[in-house]
């Protein structure tokens, strides 16, 4: 089988697959307050309720959503073209048929002679997963809110909500927000503690929203099998199958002192988590972002100064959107050229102000794309590449020294509809 080196799919610990895969997902870790301050006292948390969310059949929903006539149907996401490739997600229909992630369309398409295959459109999935982190500020504040992986993410819902039903009611708000901004589903679990709330978002799926109380854990998640406990792999299921211990319930109930022995500290926290004492907080990014890139490759190649002209905006508004999401504001840009016969060309340029302005990056990305080799009728381009550095936060929300009189264009507004009608929707006037 061949490997996958997209950016777009990382291999999950724990699959079967994940050795043909280049790179390795590094799971933010867990931490627990209470051993780490050595608070005794605490060994779980009171009154908190966090969400977790995770977008249904992520990759292929969306392009179910982009194109109605696959609805319905059996789709997967990770062909290239003709029959190859690699199964990154299927829908659920596909799923019905068999068809899992990891194997490669070839194989797929024995249990699923239908099965439509797609290529990953990794940039669009991840414009996807920032609206919803968007969306989720008018509900909680931002510290409240942590991207977990590429389509799940936690909130804290404690300083909003006083108990389940309150909290069940903000759930199924923001599920219903992301419906009617995204036309996506996402399954939901809440809970008193993040463990037992990423846990409860697997009992429903798709479309769920499940609550898992201190008083109903062990109806609802005791039954579930150990290796669905965030951290235990393969290897640790099997040599706690060799300890008799199949199930959170078990694991719950089992000795501290053989965990201990078996596992040393890890074998602590496997037994607290299913117990339900996770203590652990939102995480926040704590390293700001140092660059952004996005690489755009056309299945046509182009040479004409339009279309040209064309790619660069597309990609800048790609990249400023980007930038506007996480509040930031670059310095210094990038624009890197590749040509059919791989051929290489690229160069930088330092902004006068830093700027997230579609139209200040287009304006320099021109700049640098007149020194660069120019693409002809017999050497066409192929790809194009655009870099931001020196980022930083954006203190004044507007859209920087446009003109004399610091004139803002409302592009978080502008950015709102992109979001709901597309991209396509709506451009700022940029001469051509
Ligand atoms: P998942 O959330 O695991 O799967 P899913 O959203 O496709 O399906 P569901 O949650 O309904 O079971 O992964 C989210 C996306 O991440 C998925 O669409 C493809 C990609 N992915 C990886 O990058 N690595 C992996 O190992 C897996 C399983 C998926
Ligand atoms: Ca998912």
């Amino acid at each position: 089988m061949k490997t996958i080196s997209s950016s777009f799919f990382i291999p999950r610990e724990g699959n079967d697959f994940s050795d043909l895969f280049k790179r390795v997902r590094i799971m933010p870790l867990y931490s627990f307050p209470h051993i780490k301050n050595m608070n005794c006292h605490i060994t779980e948390h009171r009154n908190r309720f966090f969400a977790h969310m995770d977008f249904d059949a992520f990759y292929a929903q969306v392009e179910q959503r982009d194109n109605p006539k696959l609805r319905g149907k059996p789709v997967s996401v990770g062909g290239m073209e003709g029959a190859k490739g690699i199964v990154m997600t299927a829908s659920y229909e596909a799923r019905a048929q068999g068809v899992a992630t990891g194997m490669s369309v070839l194989e797929a398409r024995k249990f699923c002679p239908d099965l439509i295959s797609l290529p990953c459109y990794g940039p669009k999935y991840e414009a996807v997963t920032l609206n919803l982190l968007n969306a989720l500020k008018e509900f909680v504040p931002e510290e409240c809110i942590e991207q977990y992986s590429v389509d799940e993410c936690f909130v804290d819902l404690s300083p909003i909500v006083k108990n389940y039903y309150q909290a069940a009611k903000l759930g199924s708000g923001i599920k219903n927000r992301i419906r009617e901004i995204e036309n996506l589903t996402v399954s939901m679990g809440i809970s008193y503690n993040k463990t037992f709330a990423k846990l409860a978002t697997k009992l429903k799926k798709p479309d769920g929203l499940s609550v898992v109380t201190q008083e109903n854990k062990e109806a609802k998640i005791y039954s579930m099998a150990a290796p669905k406990l965030w951290g235990v792999g393969k290897r640790i299921s099997f040599r706690l199958g060799a300890m008799g211990i199949i199930t959170i319930g078990d694991l719950a109930g089992s000795s501290q002192s053989a965990m201990k022995k078996e596992f040393g500290v890890n074998g602590i926290i496997f037994r607290k988590l299913a117990r339900g004492e996770d203590t652990s907080e939102i995480i926040l990014k704590t390293n700001p972002e140092k660059s952004l890139t996005h690489n755009h490759t056309m299945s046509e190649p182009i040479y004409k100064i339009d279309n040209i002209k064309k790619e660069i905006r597309r990609i800048g508004e790609y990249i400023c959107r980007k930038l506007r999401s996480k509040n930031l504001i670059a310095g210094n840009i990038h624009l890197s050229l590749r040509f059919e016969n791989l051929q290489y060309d690229s160069g930088n340029v330092k902004l006068t102000n830093h700027t997230n302005d579609d139209r200040e990056i287009f304006n320099s990305a021109m700049m640098i794309y007149q020194k660069l080799l120019k693409p002809s009728a017999k050497l066409k381009a192929r790809q194009f590449g655009m870099g931001v550095f020196d980022l930083h936060i954006d203190r004044k929300n507007t859209n920087l020294n446009l003109f004399d009189n610091n004139y803002s264009l409302p592009y978080l507004a502008l950015d709102k509809l992109k979001s709901k009608y597309g991209e396509e929707i709506i451009r700022i006037g940029i001469e051509n």
